[in-house]
């Protein structure tokens, strides 16, 4: 007993800098279809990531899925082609949870496109426009933008029951919807009679404008209970502040990373308010009030926690309702996108599986009191941490 309380004091002692090793998230690399960048842009829970990759030789990237396995979770998932030329911008945006997947396709036409990974297609009504579709619900609802050889610049639409609806501005050309909930909130922008565009809601279709700091702004997501995510900046087009939108509008401008740095947007929120995005070049997490940068809690393929390696993650570009995390960085200089997991504190030696070498691995850590079998984070080492642990790795967490 009198062993256990000096490890208690030693690593009570220890802990402030000890626990800040924790990682809180694994990651799992994206490769490209032979090229040299990738990144991925939305996931669904159940691990199918879309995202964008180069091939050998070409210089665009093409619409590109990856299939998170269950086996060895950490494994690179291998590229899977969507659509594309190689030769022109195309974008694999969007995946439900029930895996339809949507983007926009050079090799279909400039087209807002809708399939499987099985194959996909022009927006069945938006044949004869151009498009880029950029978001789908669990519904099967699309958001985006469209134009045509008759339409002048291009304009926000949502095909919603398999017919295509134009969403007005706020009085100007242009406009394009980034987001739509489960619920059926809509969020983009788009341009006032003058001036940059502004950050928008759709109400029963109509145009609401969210404010913003006065100068040009744009909403990229909204979670089920109608909060939104975005940016907005100050009379001109920069600086960015990443910034929430409450159910009824209110503004809240979230802190940022880097204060000197132009560029700082929120990308997307899940149903648990999780907030995510790019602070001064840097991927980010906010949550309950406050922001983490997700290079400090992430654990790299080289084993590395923090300080020097080869990753670097820049943009953190959507967040599913379980917390996976997915984006892109940039690694020996490459782009490159990645999925972070969330480590399952019963996974004790992070290797995104909890089976019983994380028990053994555990009772070392435990006995030897080290800070990573704290698992309560109350800052000793005591049996309610194995309790803890226990309780979490029958339930696998
Ligand atoms: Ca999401
Ligand atoms: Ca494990
Ligand atoms: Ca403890």
């Amino acid at each position: 007993m009198r062993t256990l309380v000096c490890h208690a004091i030693t690593v009570a002692a220890l802990s402030a800098s000890a626990l800040a090793d924790l990682p809180r998230y694994l990651l799992v690399e994206l490769p490209p279809l032979g090229g040299t960048s990738s990144a991925g842009l939305d996931m669904n829970d159940s691990g199918l990531v879309i995202g964008i990759s180069t091939r050998p030789g070409e210089f665009y990237e093409v619409a590109t899925t990856w299939q998170l396995g269950s086996a060895a979770p950490l494994a690179a998932p291998q590229p899977r082609f969507v659509t594309g030329s190689g030769f022109s911008a195309t974008s694999g945006n969007g995946v439900n949870a029930h895996g339809q997947l949507v983007g926009l396709s050079d090799e279909l036409g400039i087209a807002a496109f809708l399939g499987t990974v099985n194959g996909v297609g022009v927006v069945p009504s938006m044949a004869t426009l151009w498009g880029e579709a950029v978001r789908i619900n669990d519904l099967g609802t699309v958001v985006g933008q469209f134009s045509g050889p008759l339409i002048s610049g291009w304009r926000p639409f949502v095909v919603r029951n398999g017919s295509h609806i134009p969403l007005p501005t706020l009085g100007g050309l242009q406009g394009i919807a980034r987001g739509i909930s489960n619920t059926g909130h809509i969020v983009g922008e788009s341009e006032p009679a003058i001036g940059l565009p502004v950050p928008t809601r759709w109400v029963n279709d109509q145009p609401v404008e969210l404010p913003g700091l006065g100068g040009w702004g744009g909403a990229y997501a909204v979670n089920d209970s109608g909060v939104a995510v975005g940016f907005t900046s100050p009379v001109g087009s920069s600086p960015y502040s990443a910034v929430l939108w409450s159910a009824s509008g209110q503004l809240m401008v979230l802190p940022k990373l880097d204060p000197t740095h132009w560029d700082h947007r929120a990308f997307d929120i899940n149903a648990a308010g999780q907030i995510v995005g790019v602070s001064g070049g840097r991927a980010f997490l906010h949550e309950n009030g406050r922001i983490i940068d997700l290079n400090t809690v992430t654990k790299f393929p080289d084993g590395t926690t923090a300080g020097p390696h080869r990753w670097i993650l820049h943009n953190a570009f959507a967040i599913t309702e379980g917390g996976k995390i997915v984006g892109d960085g940039s690694v020996d200089q490459q782009r490159r996108g990645f999925v972070l997991l969330p480590r399952c504190t019963a996974d004790a030696d992070a290797n995104g599986l909890v089976d019983v070498s994380d028990l053994f691995r555990f009772l070392n850590d435990w006995f030897a009191g080290i800070a990573d079998a704290d698992i309560d984070l109350d800052g000793s080492i005591a049996s309610a941490d194995l309790f803890a642990f226990l309780n979490r790795w029958f339930a696998r967490c």
